[in-house]
C-alpha cells in the first residue's frame, strides 16, 4: 500500500470450503504372456522409472498380480491408462492397466 501501513487491512484466515481434487493409482495387472522386458520398458517409458526401479516393479507385479506404478490427479492417470494400453496392444501384448481412487 502507497501510504504505509494506516489503511492496512487485515485478512483472517478462511477454512478453504474446497477439497482437494481426488488422486488415482495407477495399477499394472500381472499377465502369463507379456515379456517381463516389455513390461520395465512400458514403466521405464510412462512412468520416468529408472531400469532398477521399473524391474522392482515389475517383479512385485510379477509375483503379487498388481502393483502401483505412479499416483496422478484424474486426467493425467487416464492418459496414462489409456498411453500404456495402446502402446502394449500395438506391440500385440496382452498387458492391462487400471486405475483406482486412492
Ligand atoms: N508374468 C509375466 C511373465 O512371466 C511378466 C509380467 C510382469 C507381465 C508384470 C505383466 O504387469 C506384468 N512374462
Amino acid at each position: 500500500m502507497a501510504s504505509g501501513n494506516r489503511d492496512s487491512v487485515l485478512l483472517e484466515a478462511q477454512k478453504s470450503r474446497v477439497k482437494p481434487p481426488p488422486l488415482y493409482k495407477v495399477m499394472l495387472l500381472n499377465d502369463d504372456y507379456t515379456p517381463m522386458d516389455f513390461v520395465v520398458a512400458v514403466l521405464q517409458t510412462f512412468f520416468s522409472m529408472t531400469r532398477e526401479q521399473a524391474t522392482q516393479v515389475m517383479l512385485k507385479v510379477h509375483r503379487e498380480g498388481m502393483g502401483v506404478c505412479g499416483v496422478y490427479p484424474k486426467d493425467v492417470a487416464a492418459t496414462k491408462v489409456e498411453q500404456v494400453v495402446s502402446f502394449s496392444r500395438k506391440h500385440q501384448h496382452p498387458l492391462q492397466c487400471v486405475m483406482e481412487e486412492t
